[in-house]
């Protein structure tokens, strides 16, 4: 498949003149940063000339064009991915080792671009990868924060936040566009005129920005799609610098107009499933949201002109979520005031062309604006929304008897505020939660007022993750592994990972299953060593727990496990705990106070038992610091059992589940997220399921009961003894107590059913854990979950939305 390089000779030669033209020295005066950014740059060529071909071919034939709007991209780094992706990953390595260069050294060069916060950013990126694969047209449309999510830093067992610079040595992958660059307007007022006879309207007045691309390749795996990832970053209209203010002395005023344009891209909003409610924000949405519309819109004008009738034939508008709710009006607002069409042809063409999908029931993540906020900023916008709203208060189905309390719930304006999702389920033709379970409550629960009313609009679409990233790349020793057994072609076909089933009751093939676990937990151990200094024993099992940190994923859960273990060990010394390591990574909202409390407790634990020399041989625990794609990449090739506890109905998807599972290791979960779709494909006997179900949360939450200081009564021993040790000083040496937290489970009354789950949750880890020393018996579980796992590729799932939503 290679037509990259002819030889490796060739890409030798290329690459050696691609760093000295970019650096103007010869090559062994060169650093280390200038080959890498001369490789990039060079692989970043070639794949814009495949770009172009796809280009051509998608003209040629006429294929629909698909554009996935999200505010968060969290692609990690793309030079290895890219190179796996073009066939190229062995010539280049060769070539540069006669070159006396080592690939994985230079790679470490490449940041890791944190557009995103989590789950739904690193989906985003998944989406890139699998599109170009399946040779669909389909184009990412975001922001270019200057700084991505923070740094995280550990100080006396507490989150240190400190800015992401990651572009402060520039990003050779990305190409400005300044040609391609969209004005865009905020506050004035609105007025009408009259054109060619017509009432029209327009804003004037208004203060206005540039929104400039930034463009980023996305190479598909076989080489023949290279699509792109499309980022907006905010600028001043023009050069602007006030020289009166500068010559006063007042250096900050003179360039004010620039900082108050810059600032819009600034920065990436670090809550994830959360509260956003600033202005700011709002002009982030608008402005990737305005300057997108406007660039498909062109593109679809250069190939068929204002032939708007035929834009949902040939171009799929898709919304991550209410963040990009607006590009609905505003697709109305271009087509009506640019362009002139009537409103019924502009609705009909605009809902015909809109998908969206919902990632989370969490009530503070569904975006609401005041209206007064929201109408100043966008004055023309707002009016487009109200008329929507009007309409489709009036168009309402009177007929049934709770017919108000149907419309309160599903109306846009609503008690001074606009209500995102309702805009995005009413904007769209299509409305898909993203696990089985998800949909469900989506439809029973959340929005169930439009489901009654327009059931064929609802959807499920399973989340999937890039298996070429997350197994093929992050773990090379098994992957080997896998591609001896059964061929290369999983890479491709990711369901044929299921032929690894054939050798679940071959010994020897166990055992390397089981050394290649081996071989990714010593890397690991390495990393953690240089890391924060620990040690920890690739001999003890490795325990996983890595996301963002959440009340309801239950980080709390975990540590009051290894707490009642650690205590139990200690009263009990032949108390038999098989030997562990508990790892933890992940990132806090820096206004989420009691997840951040949560860090600290892991931390303030972790100081103790791994102190502790009773217990350290048998227990570790180890909270790694600064979680992101590129560590994540060494965290779960590593792990045997992933951490999959969310209170039931509360983790609408879960990813990192699907993730740990390709890796082998043995899912401990609640039936809650796509846990469940884990459990059906590898059977409940390969997993380890424990803890209240979805309908039993419903029930006792319905039922008001108070139970958490009946729990704490009536365990003194465990539950009660964990409970205390967050106030008693047990864990208070590194930086104090937990009094917060202990309020927080009381007087919340154990709001998310840690107290309630602890019990089984502790019995099902010691019933998994010991089940461990049966080293076959393990391995064996480990191959079949990745031999079940093939579904899981976000391949199948972007299948599914090409066929069932977009129709490209
Ligand atoms: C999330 C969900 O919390 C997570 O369960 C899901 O896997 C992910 C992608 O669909 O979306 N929703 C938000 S908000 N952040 C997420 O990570």
């Amino acid at each position: 498949m290679n037509t990259v390089f002819e030889s490796k000779e060739e890409f030798i030669k290329l690459y050696e003149s691609s760093v000295m033209s970019l650096s103007g020295k010869p090559f062994e005066d060169t650093s280390d940063i200038d080959r890498f950014d001369a490789l990039v740059k060079l692989i970043a060529s070639k794949s814009r000339a495949i770009q172009t071909e796809t280009e051509e071919r998608v003209k040629e034939t006429g294929q629909k064009r698909v554009y996935y709007f999200s505010i968060e991209f969290l692609i990690g780094r793309l030079l290895d991915n890219y190179l796996l992706n073009l066939g190229i990953r062995d010539l280049v390595k060769d070539g540069l080792a006669e070159l006396g260069c080592d690939l994985d050294a230079l790679e470490e060069y490449e940041p890791d671009p944190a557009l995103g916060n989590g789950g739904l950013g690193r989906l985003a990126a998944c989406f890139l990868d699998s599109m170009a694969h399946e040779g669909i047209a389909g184009y990412g449309n975001g922001m270019r924060y200057r700084y991505g999510l923070f740094k995280q830093e550990i100080v006396n067992g507490a989150q240190h936040e400190t800015t992401d610079e990651w572009l402060s040595h520039g990003y050779p992958w990305e190409v400005r566009r300044p040609d391609k660059a969209v004005r865009i307007g905020f506050g004035g007022h609105v007025e009408q005129y009259e054109r060619d006879g017509r009432m029209c309207f327009r804003t004037v007045d208004t203060e206005d920005v540039l929104a400039v691309p930034y463009d980023i390749p996305v190479v598909g795996y076989g080489g023949k799609t290279v699509n792109k990832l499309r980022v907006w970053s905010a600028e001043p209209v023009e050069e602007v610098f006030d020289l009166e203010a500068f010559n006063r002395g007042d250096y900050a005023d003179a360039d004010r107009h620039r900082a108050e344009a810059e600032a819009i891209s600034a920065i990436l909003y670090p809550n994830d499933a959360g509260e956003h409610g600033r202005l700011l924000r709002l002009k982030q949405e608008y402005l990737f949201v305005s300057a997108g519309i406007s660039s498909v819109l062109d593109t679809f004008r250069s190939e068929h002109g204002s032939n708007w009738q035929l834009l949902p034939e040939y171009v799929a508008i898709h919304t991550n979520d209410t963040h990009p709710a607006m590009c609905g009006p505003e697709l109305m607002r271009v087509l009506i005031d640019e362009e002139g069409l009537e409103w019924d042809e502009a609705w009909d063409i605009t809902t015909r062309t809109i998908s969206y999908t919902n990632h989370t029931i969490l009530p503070e993540a569904l975006e609401k604006w005041p209206i007064s906020t929201f109408s100043k900023l966008l004055p023309r916008l707002y009016q487009v929304i109200d008329e929507i709203s009007r309409r489709y208060r009036d168009s309402f189905d009177r007929s049934a008897s709770d017919w108000q309390d149907r419309l309160r719930a599903t109306a846009i304006l609503w008690d001074g505020e606009v209500r995102m999702a309702n805009l995005s389920v009413i904007c769209s033709h299509s409305v898909n939660g993203v696990a089985k379970l998800h949909t469900d409550i989506l439809e029973r629960e959340t929005l169930k007022d439009f489901y009654a009313l327009t059931p064929q609009k609802f959807n499920n679409k399973t989340n999937g993750i890039s298996h070429r990233r997350f197994l093929a790349e992050a773990n090379p020793a098994y992957a080997k592994l896998i591609s001896d057994a059964i061929g290369t072609g999983w890479l491709d076909n990711a369901d044929e990972l299921a032929k690894l089933a054939e050798f679940e009751n071959d010994p020897a093939f166990l055992e390397q299953v089981g050394a290649a676990k081996h071989a990714n937990k010593v890397r690991l151990a390495n990393y953690v060593k240089r890391e924060c200094g620990l040690d920890i024993d690739p001999n003890s099992i490795f325990d996983v727990q890595v996301k963002r940190f959440h009340a309801y994923k239950r980080q709390l859960l975990n540590i009051f496990k290894v707490m009642d273990i650690y205590n139990r060990r200690l009263t009990d010394p032949n108390f038999r705990v098989a030997p562990t390591t508990f790892i933890f990574s992940g990132k806090a909202a820096s206004s989420y106070a009691f997840a951040k409390e949560t860090i600290r407790l892991i931390n303030s634990v972790a100081d103790v038992i791994n102190n502790d020399s009773r217990v350290n041989n048998v227990m570790k625990v180890c909270f790694i610091p600064n979680f992101r794609v590129s560590n994540a990449q060494l965290i779960y090739p590593a792990a045997e059992i992933s951490e999959q506890i969310s209170t039931a109905g509360m983790e609408a998807s879960g990813t990192s589940n699907m993730k740990l599972m390709m890796n082998g290791a043995i899912t401990l979960g609640t039936m809650d997220g796509a846990n469940i779709e884990i459990v059906n494909l590898a059977g409940r006997e390969n997993e380890k399921i424990f803890g209240l179900t979805a309908p039993e949360v419903d029930e006792l939450r319905a039922s008001g009961m108070h139970f958490a200081w009946d729990m704490y009564n009536a365990d003194p021993e465990r539950l009660g003894r964990v409970i205390d040790e967050l106030t008693d000083n047990t864990f208070a040496a590194l930086s104090g107590d937990f009094g917060s937290i202990h309020n927080e489970l009381m007087s919340g009354n154990d709001h998310d059913f840690v107290m309630k789950d602890f019990n089984s949750y502790v019995q099902a880890w010691e019933e998994l854990t010991a089940s461990y020393s049966d080293h076959a018996a393990w391995n064996k579980m480990a191959l079949h979950n990745t031999a079940s796992s093939g579904w899981f590729s976000s391949d199948r799932t972007i299948r599914e939305y090409r066929d069932e939503i977009w129709g490209a």
